[in-house]
């Protein structure tokens, strides 16, 4: 233990741990896997090497000492219930979420909420600074840890440091309502590479970085000279910025769809719903970005126009509840529960209702056996980073079966080019495509979904990772370089 440094040659830090605590029926607290594809890509690059993962554990108040799970070092970073409400709640998802979705909501600026975020990303740098080996390469995920790269670098130059954003970045004409526009931008650039979903995103950063920071960009290398009117004494950077879009674990999910369980689940769901020749589906959290007020007001007009009739037609829309201590949400929840009651009172008869509204969290198989049994799957986003819910879908039509309605404001629709894209704000376009969907010769959707197919069985989650990792290991400065000008022309350009 010669070094002051930590022992963990590879670090994530994201907001959540990927574990979550359950308290079973005799009061017994323990820790249990979060489910998701990015738990499992990060667990398949995190094998071999010595790992961290640095996240809240998500509850409010206690520290909770550090503890191993599989090989992992998972390092708990406690949040008093007022840090809560004014890091996450307030700034990431009351400031951040909405202004980096095309202000779909107007976004709140507050002073408070900034200053806590400013304190939790730099409680997460020293985490990452305490547990991380000299070298060591450190990987931030999304919105809520923006200014950690400068934070760490200003502590441990001798990291490589990456970010990750889930969620979209927007057009600098957005970006620029930001109050703490330079802040956030410069905490980004203490990166050694910034990832994003799309090419699109990482141009509006670049564009965000020269409009507001007077930076330049040539190829996929932003450089700054660390001269700005408002930050003073930062230093010259030079960061690689690109996009990685990322994806889902399409074999294991492939390969669960096939089983016989998840085959005479999809049949027993459909038995269930009365058999119906077409089984629309809409799985989303419950957030104003994923555009289910114009599916079903769509839905609701192709009922009321009798091109659908149930029970030959019927929707599920799976809908869980989230953030539901920020009053957007709740009042998109009231908005969603009062249509579906209405688009139900309207249109359902005995038997035969024209929507079913489940908020449940389902395990995996009952996920795949709904996205086999469907016909159609509606994903109409005003806005998404991604959208795993389209690929999912894909991966599991081992049977070549279903069709993708998918909005053209998701990231997934840059690569799932066959589906049958829309624009989900075009009420009249939406109930076309949705026609079109389900009465396009079988034969044509089928060739559809197979080109989907290819395209995420190549671009799965864990190809996403590693393509990540590389671009990382071929950032522009070399660890320790990055922040001092004096190294700056030792730069190995794109590598
Ligand atoms: P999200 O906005 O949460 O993710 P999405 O990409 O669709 O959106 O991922 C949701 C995940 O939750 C999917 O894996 C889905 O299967 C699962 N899920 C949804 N409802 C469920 C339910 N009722 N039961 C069980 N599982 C359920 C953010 C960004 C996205 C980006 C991802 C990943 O907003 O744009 O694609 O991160 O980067």
């Amino acid at each position: 233990m010669g070094s002051p440094h930590g022992t963990f040659d590879f670090v994530v830090a994201a907001n959540r741990l990927p574990v979550d605590r359950v308290v079973d029926d005799d009061g017994v607290a323990r820790w249990q896997t979060s489910p998701g594809g990015l738990v499992s890509a990060m667990d398949s690059v995190m094998a071999g090497r010595t790992a961290a993962w640095v996240g809240w554990a998500g509850d409010p108040g206690e520290d909770i000492e550090p503890f191993d799970r599989e090989g992992t070092r998972l390092h708990p970073i406690a949040l008093t219930a007022d840090e809560i409400r004014d890091y996450y709640e307030g700034f990431s998802n009351t400031t951040l979420w909405p202004l980096y979705h095309d202000v779909i909501v107007p976004p709140l600026y507050r002073r408070r909420w900034w200053a806590a975020y400013r304190a939790i990303n730099q409680r997460f740098a020293e985490a990452v600074a305490e547990v991380a080996a000299d070298g060591a390469t450190v990987w931030v995920h999304d919105y809520q840890l923006q200014l950690v790269p400068t934070m760490l670098r200003d502590l441990r130059p001798d990291v490589r440091i990456g970010w990750f954003n889930h969620i979209p970045f927007p057009p600098v004409e957005l970006f620029a309502q930001l109050p703490w526009r330079q802040s956030v931008l410069r905490g980004l650039l203490g990166a050694d590479f910034l990832g994003f979903q799309r090419t699109t995103d990482a141009g509006n950063f670049a564009r965000a970085c020269h409009q507001l920071l007077g930076a330049t960009r040539s190829g996929d290398v932003v450089s700054w000279d660390g001269s700005d009117d408002e930050l003073q004494g930062a230093a010259p950077r030079r960061v690689r910025v690109s996009a990685v879009p990322i994806s889902i674990d399409f074999a294991g999910l492939d390969e669960l769809a096939r089983t016989p369980a998840v085959r005479e689940r999809a049949r027993e769901i459909r038995s269930s719903l009365g058999d119906p020749e077409t089984l629309l589906l809409g799985v989303d959290r419950l957030d104003y970005t994923k555009g289910i007020r114009h599916r079903l007001r769509a839905y609701s007009e192709l009922l009321a126009d009798g091109d659908l009739v149930p029970p030959q037609v019927t929707l599920v829309q799976i809908a869980t509840p989230s953030r539901e201590r920020v009053s957007a949400y709740r009042e998109l929840r009231s908005q969603v529960d009062g249509q579906v009651g209405r688009i139900n009172g309207d249109h359902s008869g005995i038997g035969a209702a024209a929507v079913h509204y489940l908020h449940h969290a389902y395990p995996r198989e009952e996920m795949a056996a709904l996205f086999l049994a469907a016909d159609v799957l509606l994903v109409t986003p005003l806005r998404d980073g991604m959208n795993l819910v389209a690929k999912e879908y894909v991966a599991s039509r081992w049977d070549g079966g279903g069709a993708l309605v998918l909005s053209e404001f998701t990231g997934a629709a840059q690569e799932l080019t066959t589906a049958f894209q829309c624009n989900p704000h075009d009420i009249v376009g939406l109930k076309q495509t949705i026609l079109r969907a389900m009465h396009e010769d079988p034969a044509d959707r089928r060739k559809r979904m197979l080109a989907m197919r290819r395209r995420v069985r190549k671009h799965d989650v864990f190809g996403w990772a590693r393509r990540y990792l590389s671009a990382l290991e071929a950032a522009p400065d070399r660890p320790g370089g990055g922040g001092r000008p004096r190294d700056r022309g030792e730069g190995s350009g794109l590598g």
